[in-house]
């Protein structure tokens, strides 16, 4: 299989990539990326230089790009987006020309192209936040943020292709993932680093609110599934199960450290932050697949490799990351 993955310089489509090459030896990997801030080929230096992987540096907005790239393709997994809801609070446009827009002009290369799998990579944010209970494949997309709405956006135009022209689609809905190579503006490097560089971990408003976590490999081994055993024009919901508000996870993370409680600041909340995400797995846990980690293994396993791996998040956190941080808080 010939597989076109785009944002794989980011981080769940690095380790999915890094997957893919180790799981199936005769597999080929084009990595399409505009290297946002976000995008980072350090996440891919083991493997550059494998013969099966290629790169191609552009925007999935951009039609004459993309549908070069497209050309030979089996399936495309579309993992490119702007991700980080604080940032789309500060200014939607981006999310929505990427996670919208860019979402349109692969799908329209996917339909030129004949290709055999379009796999879109969703979140669990397009349900909106749930009181109790958890949210199924069938549920309406209620969400909240900037962010979300245009995931939910991407998804709408993703299930109209696939009624409509009958394009092969595939949605997945994950949840809040960690891991190696995830980008220092989210809760777990962010904490973990600070904490490590002596700085304050900010919380925001409560620290009640509850996200549900997956190991991000146990993610990718999940879209890894639905590629190749998932249903056509099926959505499937992936999570890890383990659900724990902020003020826990960060008790966690300074724990593993080492280091005293008094390294928290509460901050201000963010604005429309959803108090809760939960999701029913069972339909891609009918397919075979199941998390291989359990969430204190992913906790360790996380913690040891930003401990371990300095030189991939101080060279970020002294570049753009210092810039966006300084926004935030003025320092
Ligand atoms: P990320 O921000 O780490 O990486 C995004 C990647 O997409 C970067 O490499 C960036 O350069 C690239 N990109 C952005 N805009 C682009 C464009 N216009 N054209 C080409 N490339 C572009 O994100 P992530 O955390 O790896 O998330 C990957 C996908 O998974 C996203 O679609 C996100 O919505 C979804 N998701 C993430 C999580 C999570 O917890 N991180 C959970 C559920 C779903
Ligand atoms: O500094 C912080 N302090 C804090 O209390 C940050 C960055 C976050 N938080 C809180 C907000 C959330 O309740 O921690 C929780 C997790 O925040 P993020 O790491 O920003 O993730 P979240 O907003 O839940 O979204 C993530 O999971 C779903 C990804 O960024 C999305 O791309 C994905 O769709």
């Amino acid at each position: 299989m010939k597989i076109l993955v785009t944002g794989g310089a980011g981080f769940i489509g690095s380790n999915f990539i890094r997957l893919i090459l180790e799981k199936y030896p005769d597999y080929e990997v084009v990595n399409l990326d505009k290297l946002t801030y976000a995008g980072n080929l350090d996440n891919l230096k083991d493997i550059e230089s494998d013969e099966r992987y290629s790169f191609v540096k552009a925007d999935i907005g951009d039609a004459g790009a993309v549908d070069k790239a497209m050309s030979g393709i089996d399936a495309v997994i579309n993992f490119a987006a702007e991700s980080h809801v604080d940032r789309s609070i500060g200014g939607p446009a981006d999310f929505i020309m990427t996670d919208v827009f860019g979402t349109y002009v692969l799908l329209e290369a996917a339909r030129r192209h004949e290709v055999g799998r379009y796999i879109q990579i969703s979140t669990d944010e397009v349900y909106g936040s749930i009181a109790e209970g958890s949210f199924t494949e069938a549920d309406r997309l209620e969400p909240s943020s900037p962010y979300s709405a245009s995931k939910a956006g991407g998804d709408m135009q993703v299930m109209a292709y696939h009624t409509t022209y009958g394009l092969p689609t595939i949605i997945t809905r994950s949840s809040n993932n960690f891991g190696p190579y995830q980008y220092p503006e989210k809760i777990f490097p962010l904490f973990i680093t600070n904490a490590l560089e002596g700085k304050k971990l900010p919380l925001y408003g409560s620290g009640k609110n509850v996200r549900d976590w997956i190991y991000v490999t146990d993610n990718c081994e999940g879209i890894d599934t639905v590629l190749h055993r998932g249903e056509i024009g099926g959505i499937y919901n992936i999570g890890g199960g383990n659900e724990r508000d902020n003020l826990t996870i960060t008790g966690l993370i300074l724990e593993a450290l080492g280091k005293r409680e008094d390294m928290i600041e509460r901050v201000p909340d963010r604005l429309g932050h959803d108090f809760r995400y939960s999701i029913d797995c069972s339909r891609a846990r009918a397919l075979g697949w199941t998390p291989a980690h359990t969430f204190e293994e992913g906790v360790r396993a996380t913690v040891d490799w930003y401990v371990n791996n300095r030189w991939w998040w101080e060279k970020i956190k002294s570049g753009e990351f210092a810039r966006y941080y300084r926004e935030q808080y003025g320092k």
